[in-house]
């Protein structure tokens, strides 16, 4: 390893030791590590080509990988003896791996989620590929300018990302636009614009090394790069169109999860990474097989959300237009390729393109799609309809297209079967599945908590790293003291590591001892920031009126970047930020309770915060978060959760146990009977003094004075239209937070709810999700591995 390093210096970065920053070290490791991935890679590619084997093609908009070099060294167990030979060279591995900028090309659950799932399908070496767009700018970065978001363009490209290998043959055609002809019985479509996909594959390595996969991105190349016939016309701007438009097409994450968008561009996105996609998998299916009517037994798609849904139509249009295929045939084949995966129930999240738009960029799509609902619709006239009201419904789409559809968690599949999709759900009754979702413990275990990591293996063997029910037999240590005073020895440790870590970069001083209270997730009205930062100043001010109590210290952390056009999203932030600036400044509460917010929440400074929570907010309102994942890294990591009946809650709940977790707030049902009661929001104010003292405080403009005006527009709201019902479920909230007070205050008990909460997060591996997918979605099976290289 340390000649490999000194080699890739000196060859790779035409650098000499004594002369080389930590970049230059990082670079020589991550090659050094690159070769050896490679060596598992090629194996599995080549085994997967040879046995024919089925895949799966997982088409995601997002992949929110993070860093890359420590997750690829733990994976081919390597960490020590890279930590090892960098000492050797006097580098320190720590420093090294943390220079890595973190690959944000997703803007939260979703794009995680299909990150994880790439690790655990390589785990368990089930033949697959991830296919989405190389975003030249990932998601924003976030900076907070008194108090207020302010968002930076994310630059991860503009240092070389050495685990991709790019691909220069693999290119294909994307066409927009134009219009189609029918003639000689057939299709042809005329774009108005076309450019190239090509393709960076990066190595993603299982556990051990026993297979590979690739996650496949497309990047966006101009079919001529200059046009000089129109140049020396003088038609500048002809001259330089398809330039312009390859340059836009992948320039850009769209950083808003919540707002349908409609821009046009955000559509060219989807189809031009599904449309490359599709004839990419063709294309490898038809190097192996004949018959293109196999190709349901070669390849099973699944959408990750409507993103993609246009991988319907696409597949379709190809197997009608150029393989000859009857129209009707073309539909049953697509649709035994195809699965879609639903994530969200909130209405304005769901996509819906107006059909002008949909036509002048796709019109042959338009076509099939209109193809698509009259057989529908004749087979099933009382069908909610693709085609409605001047749009293109891609849920519906998706739906029609796919032969499963899956929620994310039980609760969830429920509610997807009883509102979005219950009219379809009537109709093709068996199509609906649900597939809980889960996490990798190789990330966010293995990796991010060493301690942890370290105890659980010398107690129970190292199985659980790719078997993580193990951690049942650590159910048996919640009796044993010395066991649990190890356990939270671990969480000592990291909470240390975050409180220098906050020291260092905010100034701020925590107390190790102090309860740490961790919100970190996308900011949103019905993920419910708000309410947490009310019941922070409720328990401030109880503080402050009662100094003499016996009282739990606290630290308040929260983490999360807002959509940029989210408004009052934005306002949420600012009022923490202006909360914490007050409370930290405040000498009576001091020692009591600290209010942080660090700016710019991603992937890597999860990993550090998770594994020093002692207490996990999942507090959205019933009904609304589909699933869920950081809920799952929390408890995994042994915080105990303070939460409501939503999304994979109500499991994670089932598996620790219920006095295991702090439960309160109305239910889906009770939520949706609420808002159907007349100014429910003033009832539930009027019927707490505690809610109306904390309202009344911001109103008044305590944490603002040089504005006092700034939150009344937000006080208005809750008043008016608290559409997630965050003063109905206040006080039950404050009261479910003294009881995690309390049960504080009694730390061998404390750590035997923590560690049975570890203990019981077996079921919520992505391993588990992953096998759910292979048997009831895609069937496929794990392939035998290839021997370690
Ligand atoms: C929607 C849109 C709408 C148009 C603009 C761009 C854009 C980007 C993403 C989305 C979908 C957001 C849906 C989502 O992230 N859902 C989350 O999925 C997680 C994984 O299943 C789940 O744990 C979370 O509860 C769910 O909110």
């Amino acid at each position: 390893m340390k000649d490999d390093i000194l080699r890739h210096l000196r060859y790779g970065l035409g650098k000499d030791a004594a002369h080389s920053s930590v970049y230059d070290w990082r670079m020589a490791l991550s090659r050094a590590l690159r070769d050896r991935m490679v060596d598992h890679w090629i194996p599995s590619t080549q085994a997967a080509y040879t046995d024919n084997s089925k895949r799966v093609y997982y088409l995601s908009m997002e992949f929110l990988i993070g860093r890359l070099v420590e997750d690829m060294a733990s994976n081919l167990g390597l960490v020590e003896e890279a930590r090892a030979a960098l000492a050797e060279l006097d580098q320190d591995y720590d420093v090294i791996v943390k220079d890595e900028p973190d690959a944000a090309l997703g803007n939260g659950g979703l794009g995680r989620l299909a990150a994880c799932f790439m690790d655990s399908l390589a785990t368990l070496a089930i033949p697959a590929m991830g296919y989405g767009i190389r975003y030249e700018h990932g998601l924003f970065e976030q900076d907070f300018v008194e108090g207020q978001q302010v968002e930076r363009p994310e630059t991860w490209l503009q240092q070389d990302h050495i685990w991709e290998f790019e691909r220069p043959e693999v290119q294909y055609m994307i066409r927009f636009g134009g219009h189609v002809e029918h003639h000689d019985g057939r299709a042809h479509w005329h774009p108005g614009e076309t450019v190239i996909a090509t393709a960076f594959d990066t190595p993603v390595i299982g556990w051990k090394g026993r297979w590979g996969n690739t996650l496949r991105l497309w990047a966006a190349l101009p079919v001529k790069v200059f046009d000089l016939a129109s140049f020396n016309r003088g038609d500048y701007l002809a001259a330089s169109r398809s330039e312009s438009l390859a340059r836009t097409i992948c320039r850009v994450l769209y950083p808003d999860d919540t707002t349908e968008t409609g821009k046009e561009l955000r559509l060219k996105q989807e189809y031009f990474f599904t449309a490359a996609s599709i004839q990419d998998l063709i294309r490898r299916f038809l190097t192996n097989n004949a018959d293109i009517r196999d190709l349901a037994d070669h390849a099973a798609i699944q959408l990750n959300d409507t993103h993609p849904a246009i991988a319907g139509p696409e597949l379709i249009r190809l197997l009608v237009d150029d393989h000859g295929m009857a129209m009707a045939e073309a539909v049953t084949l697509a649709r035994r390729c195809l699965g879609y995966t639903n994530h969200t129930l909130l209405p304005e999240a769901l996509e819906r393109w107006p059909e002008w738009l949909f036509g002048r960029v796709l019109p042959r799509h338009l076509e099939i799609v209109r193809e698509i609902e009259a057989e529908h619709q004749r087979r099933f006239p009382d069908s909610p309809k693709i085609l409605d009201s001047g749009n293109v419904c891609m849920g519906e789409l998706a739906f029609i297209m796919a032969h499963k559809v899956n929620g994310v968690s039980a609760l969830h599949t429920e509610l997807v079967k009883k509102t979005v999709f219950a009219d379809l759900h009537r109709i093709h009754p068996t199509r609906i599945v649900n597939e809980t979702n889960g996490i990798t413990q190789r990330r966010w275990l293995h990796t991010c908590n060493p301690a942890l990591s370290r105890l659980i293996t010398d107690t129970i063997g190292d199985g659980w790293i790719t078997d993580l029910d193990q951690l049942s037999r650590l159910r048996a240590k919640s009796g044993d003291p010395a066991f649990k005073e190890a356990f939270m020895g671990a969480k000592r440790v990291n909470k240390e590591r975050l409180s220098n870590w906050v020291n260092a970069h905010m100034g701020i001083a925590l107390d190790p001892d102090a309860m740490f209270d961790v919100q970190i997730k996308r900011i949103h009205e019905y993920k419910r920031q708000l309410m947490n930062v009310l019941e922070t100043i409720a328990l401030w001010m109880d503080m402050r009126a009662h100094p003499n109590l016996d009282w739990t210290p606290r630290v308040k952390i929260f983490g999360g970047k807002a959509a940029p056009g989210y408004h009052t999203a934005k306002e949420i932030i600012r009022l923490i930020n202006d909360v914490a600036e007050v409370i930290n400044a405040d000498p009576a509460t001091k020692d009591l309770l600290k209010v942080v917010y660090p700016p710019n929440y991603n992937v890597t400074m999860a990993e550090v915060l998770i594994p020093a929570a002692d207490l996990s907010e999942q507090i959205s309102t019933a009904g609304k978060e589909a699933s869920g994942t950081g809920n799952m890294k929390f408890a995994l990591n042994g915080a105990l959760t303070i939460g409501t009946l939503d999304g994979a809650n109500v499991e994670i709940r089932e598996h620790v146990g219920y006095e295991n977790f702090f439960l309160f707030g109305l239910t889906a049902e009770q939520v949706v009977e609420r808002r159907k009661t007349p100014g429910y929001a003033r009832a539930a104010i009027g019927a707490s003094p505690r809610l109306q003292e904390v309202l009344r405080l911001i109103f008044e403009g305590r944490f603002c004075p040089q504005d006092p005006g700034r939150y009344h527009g937000l006080i208005g709201m809750l008043y008016d239209h608290d559409y997630f019902l965050v003063t109905c479920d206040f006080d039950t909230y404050f009261d479910t937070q003294r009881r995690a007070d309390e049960a504080f205050k009694h730390p061998r008990n404390w750590a035997a709810m923590a560690l049975t909460n570890t203990a019981s997060m077996g079921f919520f591996s992505s391993d588990r999700t992953i096998r759910g997918y292979a048997e009831d979605i895609w069937q496929v099976s794990s392939h035998p591995g290839v021997a370690e290289a």
